[in-house]
């Protein structure tokens, strides 16, 4: 076979680049909600590979746009600017909410009302995809000793998996009646490194968070799409056969950071509920009264 000429393979190779440029850089402006939090603050950077504009939105001051940067402030049970919030953008990664058990109220108002709120300025501004931070925490009273995907049921392990649920549910709802294309994305444990022995089934790198991320706002197909944020780690509670069409491949692990993780923590429990559930410490947390 003849080899192509170089300045033909070059043109080829700058062609591919430019593709795959656009075809990141799909959605013009990108909402990102939740921006002064830990993982918004990890994404920030990595999410203008995906958009021209990037909108950032919390409920508190985090301090001023850089390049190709918007700031909108907005509390999401707050339904008039969460309406503004929305105006103008092409496509939302939801970070924004309470993000451990506690307290009832701040849950309603931030991940239930908030919740709505969002779908609600979505569906007016015709926005079409979102990516919803969902939690590991939907079915954390499996066992660490079952396998589940997509299909299981949900048995949240606390008030705030319940409210994870309910953005699981409504998504669905906004996707069957209106067309809202939504990845609820589970994500287990997303820190620089993995915290403790339960981390390591659980662990999501930011770099893999990204490429998750990246995959729902590009897959020409999403629907609705329940998906396992995890990254390549030996050890997995979770399998994420009914999401292939969204073509999600980690490329990071867990496994490099285990011996250090056993050298500083202590043997487990295993009489322990919180050594026997997928959702660790919050099986036990609460309960918080009226
Ligand atoms: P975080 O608590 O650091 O950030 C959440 C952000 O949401 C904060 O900046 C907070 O100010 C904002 N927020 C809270 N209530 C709000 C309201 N009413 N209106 C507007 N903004 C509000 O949490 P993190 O770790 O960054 O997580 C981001 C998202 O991912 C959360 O929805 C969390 O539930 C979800 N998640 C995170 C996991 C992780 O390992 N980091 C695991 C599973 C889910
Ligand atoms: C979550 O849903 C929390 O947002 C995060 O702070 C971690 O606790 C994580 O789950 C986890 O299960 O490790």
């Amino acid at each position: 076979m003849l080899s192509e000429k170089p300045e033909k393979s070059s043109a080829r190779a700058n062609l591919l680049k430019r593709v795959i440029k656009m075809s990141l850089k799909l959605h013009h402006t990108l909402l990102l909600t939740g921006a002064a939090g830990g993982l918004g603050q990890a994404l920030r950077e990595r999410l203008k590979a995906n958009c021209e504009v990037l909108r950032l939105s919390d409920r508190v001051d985090f301090g001023p746009a850089g390049e190709h940067e918007e700031i909108m402030l907005a509390d999401l049970a707050d339904a008039q600017a969460v309406n503004t919030m929305v105006q103008g953008v092409n496509a939302i990664v939801h970070l924004g909410g309470v993000s451990v058990e506690g307290a009832f109220g701040p849950i309603l108002q931030a991940n239930i009302l908030g919740m709505y709120n969002l779908y609600e300025a979505a569906r007016l501004h015709g926005v079409k995809r979102i990516v919803f931070a969902s939690s590991n925490h939907v079915t954390g009273f499996y066992r660490q000793s079952d396998t589940i995907d997509a299909s299981a049921p949900p048995r949240p392990d606390s008030l705030y998996g319940v409210s994870k649920a309910f953005g699981e549910d409504l998504s669905r709802f906004y996707f069957d009646r209106y067309g809202i294309e939504t990845a609820c994305v589970r994500i287990g444990s997303s820190f620089a490194e993995p915290r403790d022995r339960r981390m390591l089934a659980t662990w999501l790198s930011f770099d893999d968070l990204h490429r998750l991320i990246s995959a729902c706002l590009s897959t020409p197909v999403l629907g609705h799409s329940i998906i396992f944020g995890m990254s390549d780690n030996a050890v997995t509670w979770w399998d994420n056969r009914c999401a292939k069409h969204v073509g999600y491949v980690p490329q990071d692990s867990s496994d490099v950071f285990r011996d250090a993780v056993y050298a500083r923590t202590p043997e487990p429990n295993l009489a322990d509920p919180v050594a026997q559930f997928q959702g660790g410490g919050f099986v036990a947390a609460g309960p918080f009264g009226l």
